[in-house]
């Protein structure tokens, strides 16, 4: 049986990333759409689940922006209503993840990016996507175990 420490390292390798729709996107039934722009983009699904956040564990997730101002705003939001979790794998996964989603604020992003095509603004932008390959090991962990994972 591996180790947390050799399942994190086998996931790291691997080219994964970690994606959730959020509550704003899954709110207006742009999941489906989202998804399509994702496996269009040449992601595959290793893991996923429609959930909702508790309070608690929103906060948890986005513990590293405790000290932000907009922390509190966050957290509310990403509790308000469902969420798509997934972990994804491509070559270059994180990178090439983060140019499909575009700029945190949707004003920024480039057209024909899925925060472009479906997010209102920079709170409420749509989809998250980790931004490095260790932040992406530990937010699949957040939400799945090795037996959810393929
Ligand atoms: P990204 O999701 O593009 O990596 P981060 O990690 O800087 O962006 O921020 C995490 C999340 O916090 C963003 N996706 C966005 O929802 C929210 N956020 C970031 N900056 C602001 C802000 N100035 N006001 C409100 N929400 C923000």
């Amino acid at each position: 049986m591996l180790t947390f420490a050799a399942e994190i390292l086998s996931i790291i390798m691997s080219n994964r990333t970690f994606t959730m729709i959020k509550p704003d996107a899954t709110g207006k039934a742009y999941t489906g759409a989202i998804l399509d722009q994702i496996l269009k983009a040449g992601f595959s699904i290793k893991a996923m689940k429609w959930t909702r956040l508790t309070k608690e564990q929103a906060g948890l997730f986005y513990d590293i922006h405790r000290e932000r101002p907009f922390y509190g705003e966050l957290v509310e939001f990403m509790c308000s209503g469902p969420i798509v979790a997934a972990i994804l794998e491509k070559d270059n996964a994180v990178a090439d993840f983060r140019k499909l989603i575009g700029a945190t604020n949707p004003a920024q992003a480039e057209e024909g990016t899925i925060r472009k095509l479906f997010a209102a603004s920079l709170g409420e932008n749509a989809v998250h996507g980790s931004d490095s390959d260790e932040n992406a090991a530990v937010e699949g962990s957040f939400f799945f175990s090795g037996l959810e994972r393929f």
